[in-house]
């Protein structure tokens, strides 16, 4: 890689000394930051396609990934290739998060009939790299899968099919804890909705809620996967009604009340005046854990890439200042098929990883305090101070520690990957 434009070091030595003043520990963040894991979704690499071998690939479900980059990866060696070409440059604890549609079997396989063994190329590559393998079922881009629902389904041919889709993305979970020796985190996410508020709006819920149990009660025995359930506020063609919303999917996993089951906060999936970072709180008070899908929403569920903005930045200093990072799956999730596909997972898992280090370099013990003895100015004065603080320095001294480049460094590197193998494709 091309030499540092600075004494990073030197860098490094001179924020050390900052935080020092205000007892922060930067070698103590460092490992903090380096050892808390990033599920890395695959779906990133090809525009959530997956590698069915089917003729119709469309996206439903209300998601959408836009643009028309080059190079997407075309079947799953070349998605794999991607990944390791984005973890040169991502520095951390990563694990590889994939979706039942990346199956890879020589056949089409129905969706309610999907084994563990189909997804063996995906656990050799997580067994090989040391890395954790995590799941979703995909209850979309299906022909099962329409504006009548899935799990919510009237039909009890079409729900009970995709009952059995989650019992078998369950056992495939397990299957992947065993090999690998990390618990797979499963996130289960519908589409079910109405373009129309629905005359009945309860049934379907009443339904989604049993399908869940079914799945569930079906699998007990299952054992190191933990299952997050995802909720939203609209998707495209179901702008009314989402049968899974937040107080669904929150009552689910309160109510169940089994330590496996945890709700999914995805930054997208609210009003714009609500934030995920103002939820954790209440969250945390029920519940021991939760599995976020970290994103970015430009007025909507746009899946942007993740950016080191004030949302991003809030929920990681609300886990670290509650004591929770170590509870929380922390998830990507976003699809940009606007620029080269491996720059996004850099720079949105690098943006990711980033807010977390901000949030730990902050003196989050003293402002406690000058909260608890009502010093509202203090307050105010140090987090706005620390807003200008060196992380940065701090930042890139652990990027070169871990050889995943400083600064920009990973770009030219990036470029270089598109020009001899994604353009090639
Ligand atoms: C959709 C949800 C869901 C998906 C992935 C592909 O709005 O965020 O998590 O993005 O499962
Ligand atoms: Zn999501």
């Amino acid at each position: 890689m091309v030499k540092p434009m600075y004494d990073v070091k030197k860098g490094y030595e001179l924020a050390k000394e900052f935080y020092a003043r205000y007892g922060i520990d930067v070698d103590s963040a460092i490992k903090t930051v380096d050892e808390t894991p990033i599920s890395m979704h695959c779906w990133q690499g090809d525009d959530v396609g997956g590698t069915e071998i089917k003729e119709d690939k469309s996206l439903t479900g209300g998601i959408q990934t836009t643009g028309n980059y080059p190079g997407k990866a075309q079947n799953g060696e070349q998605l794999r290739q991607d990944i390791s070409e984005a973890l040169k440059y991502i520095p951390g604890k990563i694990k590889i998060n994939i979706h039942a549609n990346y199956i890879e079997a020589d056949t089409y396989i129905e969706r309610d009939s999907i084994k563990p063994e189909h997804y063996d190329k995906w656990v050799d590559f997580a067994v090989e790299n040391g890395m954790g393998l995590d799941f979703n079922p995909t209850y979309f881009a299906h022909p099962l899968s329409t504006d009548k629902g899935t799990l919510s389904c009237a039909d009890e041919n079409i729900r009970s099919f995709w009952v059995r889709h989650g019992i078998a993305c369950r056992r495939i979970g397990e299957y992947f804890a065993k090999k690998t020796g990390f618990p797979c985190v499963i996130n289960h996410w519908t589409p079910d909705g109405d373009k129309e508020f629905p005359v009945d709006a309860l049934s379907p819920r009443m339904r989604l809620k049993k399908s869940y149990d079914e799945i569930f009660e079906a699998t007990k025995d299952v054992e190191n996967v933990i299952d997050g359930i995802e909720s939203k506020v609209f998707g495209i063609g179901a702008e009314s009604y989402t049968v899974g919303s937040h107080e669904f999917c929150m009552g689910y996993v309160m109510k169940a009340n089994k330590d496996h089951i945890i709700a999914t906060l995805d930054n997208g999936h609210y009003h714009p005046t609500e934030t995920v970072s103002n939820k954790l709180s209440g969250i945390f008070t029920f519940s021991d854990s939760v599995l976020l899908h970290v994103t970015r929403a430009i007025r909507w569920d746009s899946d942007h890439v993740v950016g080191l903005e004030d949302e991003t930045k809030a929920i990681f200093e609300e886990l670290v200042r509650m004591g929770k990072l170590d509870k929380t799956y922390v998830a990507t999730d976003f699809f940009d098929a606007s620029i080269n596909r491996i720059a996004a997972w850099v720079i949105g898992i690098r943006n990711t990883r980033k807010a977390m280090l901000a949030a730990l370099l902050q003196p989050n013990d003293k402002m406690k305090q000058l909260e608890l003895e009502g010093d509202v100015t203090a307050r105010l004065a140090y987090k706005e101070e620390f807003k200008a603080a060196p992380f940065a320095l701090v930042w890139d001294y652990y990027c070169e520690q871990t050889n995943k480049g400083v600064g920009l460094q990973w770009l030219s590197e990036v470029q270089k990957y598109e020009k001899e193998v994604l353009s090639k494709r």
